[in-house]
């Protein structure tokens, strides 16, 4: 483990350094200035909630020293000061992300959809194609939940490592330039307690990746002090045994305190130059940070800390630290003259006092910039309100509505809506042209205003997965029937073969090729860099992907049985569904997972929890093709345009006989469009995944009894039936049942209701629809009766 010592690291006049050290210092007094002032914007009411970086700035200016463009950051919400010593946070934009401003110029992080401290860079033009990375700061957007930056982290790392090895990417210099950025991360001592902190620092020791990461060290989380967090209180002494030496890979490791601004210069550019010339990963110990406002907006830390830490805190505040090492530095120079940062404190304090100002005045311009649009509105419907209560009989109705609005100091859209719909339900009898003006206004004000809310949950743009238009496998005549992996397996071989940034990892991918061989040989083909296998980590594997993802590479990760995806649903659900939507569509991560699941044949390994997917994946595609050939037509879709998808494969499927496609590589299974496999008269009958399979017997037997069914392949469960074609089967049968593995309230309900209530089919049908959950208990003939029944 290394104690730093100083030894700068490029020689600066003392002029140079001088100004260095006071743009620093100006840099931490400003982003001081804005947490305090941001703790009143809450405490008064402007804002709902704050988070701040108050007591950790002076580690983060020199974090921002050593982070290069081309490199990237994944952390959490103290990070205040390293955003903008990289000049990428302003006053007025803090200010502007603590009102949710909802314009992208206005917070750039995500117009208001996260809560303030949760930072972003854009990665992507307004036309979807990547901006050049590697002349960029790159900052991955954040999320809440105490460690989900870490799986993120080890795949931008890691994407560094892969540019290096593979001589087919050495040319995509928009991205990387041979592998030169470091992933920087930075995590709360409180937060190395969560399970996923521990899996990316073994997995990234493994893998020898250019990762740092910092942990900010202020002894508590929350209220809860180190004692109940940390074993022997101590993160990085616990960690120790992670440090490399002679014989062994593994991390380089320092200790510094976070208040001592050239020992901290000097660490950061130290891990830098290891991780960035020797890709080995570094852990920063920042110790004896502090918290002087407390955690959050919503409490005050006098609640649980005691006289003496508060005391403490006071004085060992990482600014006024910095701020006395200013004002006490002296040097003399070769002639014998005595160099100073300043002549005297009032130098300082002129710093100080004008940085108050400027952030006062951010404040203000961020207020009115995002008051002023609302204000505006307002008018526009007072004076539309207006000329309608002039018509009506119920003008005073109208009139107590326009009083209200009006007198609101601080008018929100909800208000503005919400009057608007009010004097709708006043004016419901009458009919004048005012009425329709102020109807149309109400009608498209919602229009307009409700996407800066929610719009970019999935891709806006032509190329969306659900724009990639079907290609049908292609067979000859003397087409052979091979076991289905085969197909899978060669079609695998020729998107490999395509796309130079495809790499495909998992536990088991790699040596054997998958453990039911979809893989088979293709780490021999193409290399232990592109066909890989990993560590038994669910998250952190979902991790690589997304980071990997998330600097243009194109990661099929492999979750070896559906059922241990829930290990990961945390940062599936948080980082990866929501990423597109919470940057405003200016990062995307366009992860393909793949996975094997529906046999219901016992509590692992086989899997279909379709419904909890459905649920909480959202922002995600989820694809359940009945056969392997249809599997292979959803990788080359998702690779023809660009957002995360959940492939789910029929783990019973991979021995069963398929035709070889002449197409490989080329065919596409459409997203959000259903197969109708077998038509008929009697009876709709919607299923996907291995069920389908058994209603496709049942179907053959029931036609020997003349009932005539139709059977329709779900295949993509989200979204689901984009073209309502179930809805014309059903206006054609008039019956439905919906057959599935999953739990009652999963999947089929899930199907259900968007058959009712979206496609509006309720309205064709004769009989009660039916819900059945294909399981040991309902063997095929039983299916069969209950299809039977349904008909009489
Ligand atoms: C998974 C998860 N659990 C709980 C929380 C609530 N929470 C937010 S911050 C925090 C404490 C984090 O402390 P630490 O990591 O030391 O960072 P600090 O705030 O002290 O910088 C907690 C418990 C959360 N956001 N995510
Ligand atoms: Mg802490």
């Amino acid at each position: 483990m290394t104690e730093s010592t100083l030894t700068p690291s490029k020689k600066l006049s003392f002029d140079e350094f001088k100004k260095e050290v006071l743009t620093d210092f100006k840099i931490a007094v400003l982003s001081r200035e804005c947490s305090l002032l941001g703790r009143r914007e809450v405490l008064t009411g402007k804002a709902k909630f704050g988070i701040f970086g108050g007591g950790k700035e002076v580690p983060q200016l020199a974090m921002a020293k050593a982070f290069k463009k081309g490199d990237w950051r994944s952390g959490y919400y103290r990070d205040q000061t390293f955003m903008m010593a990289i000049g990428e946070y302003s006053p007025q934009h803090f200010f502007a992300s603590l009102y949710a401003h909802p314009d992208i110029k206005a917070d750039s992080f995500s117009a208001g959809r996260q809560m303030n401290g949760h930072f972003a860079t854009h990665s992507l033009n307004d036309d979807g194609t990547w901006k050049n990375l590697t002349s960029q700061y790159n900052v991955s957007s954040d999320i809440s939940p105490t460690a989900g930056q870490m799986p993120r982290l080890l795949g931008l790392a890691e994407a560094s490592k892969k540019f290096r090895a593979i001589d087919l990417l050495k040319d995509k210099t928009n991205l990387s330039i041979n592998g030169n950025e470091v992933a920087w991360g930075t995590i709360g001592n409180a937060s190395t307690s969560e399970g996923i902190f521990f899996e990316t620092i073994n997995a990234a020791g493994v893998l020898q990746v250019p990762m740092i990461i910092s942990i900010w060290d202020d002894a508590y989380g929350i209220s809860v002090p180190a004692k109940y967090q940390t074993t022997k209180e101590n993160i990085s002494e616990i960690l120790k045994g992670f440090q490399r030496d002679e014989n062994n890979k593994g991390y380089e490791m320092f200790i510094v305190d976070g208040w001592n601004y050239t020992q901290l210069v000097d660490v950061y550019n130290k891990a830098a130059k290891i991780a960035r010339e020797e890709h080995v990963p570094v852990l920063i110990h920042v110790k004896e940070l502090t918290q002087p406002q407390g955690h959050s907006t919503s409490g005050s830390h006098e609640r649980y800390k005691n006289k003496e830490r508060l005391e403490w805190e006071k004085e060992n505040d990482c600014i006024l630290k910095m701020r006395n090492w200013i004002l006490q530095f002296e040097l003399e120079d070769e002639e014998g003259e005595i160099l100073k940062f300043v002549e005297s404190e009032q130098e300082i304090i002129a710093i100080e006092k004008e940085a108050k100002k400027e952030v006062a005045i951010a404040k203000r311009k961020a207020w009115n910039a995002y008051m002023q649009p609302m204000i505006d509105e307002r008018k526009d419907l007072l004076q539309l309100l207006d000329n309608a209560a002039d018509k009506s009989q119920h003008k005073i109705f109208i009139d107590k509505l326009k009083r209200e609005l009006a007198s609101i100091d601080e008018p929100l859209r909800k208000n503005i809506l919400s009057i608007g719909r009010k004097s709708l339900i006043y004016l419901r009898d009458e009919d004048f042209q005012e009425k329709e003006i102020l109807q149309k206004w109400i009608q498209n004000y919602r229009d307009t205003q409700q996407p800066k809310y929610s719009s970019h949950l999935y891709s806006e743009l032509d190329s969306k997965a659900t724009n990639v238009k079907e290609i049908e496998p292609v067979y000859n005549d003397d087409t052979e029937l091979v076991d289905a992996r085969i197909v899978l397996r060669d079609n695998f071989d020729h998107i490999l073969s395509i796309y130079d940034e495809v790499l495909i990892f998992g536990e088991d991918s790699g040596k054997i090729g998958d453990v039911n061989q979809g893989l088979e040989g293709l780490q021999d083909k193409y290399g232990i860099d592109r066909v890989y296998d990993t560590g038994i980590r669910e998250v952190s594997i979902i991790g690589q992907g997304i980071g990997m993802a998330m600097r243009g590479l194109r990661p099929i990760t492999e979750i070896q049985y559906l059922d241990y995806i829930f290990y990961a649903t945390q940062v599936l659900t948080d980082d990866l569904a929501t990423l597109h939507y919470r940057t405003v569509g200016k990062q995307k991560a366009p992860l393909i997972i793949r996975t094997r699941g529906h046999r219901l044949e016992g509590i692992w390994h086989s899997g279909s929890q379709m419904g909890s997917l459905i649920n909480l994946f959202r922002g995600m595609y989820i694809l359940v093709p009945r056969n392997m050939t249809k599997a292979a037509g959803f990788y080359n879709t998702l690779l023809k345009s660009d957002e995360p998808a959940i492939v789910i494969e029929n783990l019973n499927g991979y021995r069963l006989k398929e035709r070889m496609p002449d197409n490989l590589g080329e065919f596409t299974t459409p997203i959000g469009v259903v197969e109708t496999v077998k038509e008929g008269n009697d009876i709709t009958i919607v299923s996907y995944g291995s069920t389908l399979k058994i209603v496709e017997e049942a179907s053959k037997d029931l036609s020997q009894v003349d009932i005539d069914v139709e059977i329709i392949d779900a295949q993509s469960l989200l979204p689901f039936d984009l073209n309502q074609d179930v809805l014309v089967s059903v206006q054609k049968t008039n019956r439905l049942i919906i057959i599935d593995e999953d739990v009652p309230g999963g999947a089929s309900a899930y199907l259900l209701d968007e058959i009712l209530n979206k496609q509006k089919a309720y309205h064709y049908m004769t009989v009660n629809p039916l819900r059945l959950l294909q399981n040991l208990i309902v063997p095929l003939t039983e299916l069969m009766a209950i299809i039977f029944l349904s008909l009489l």
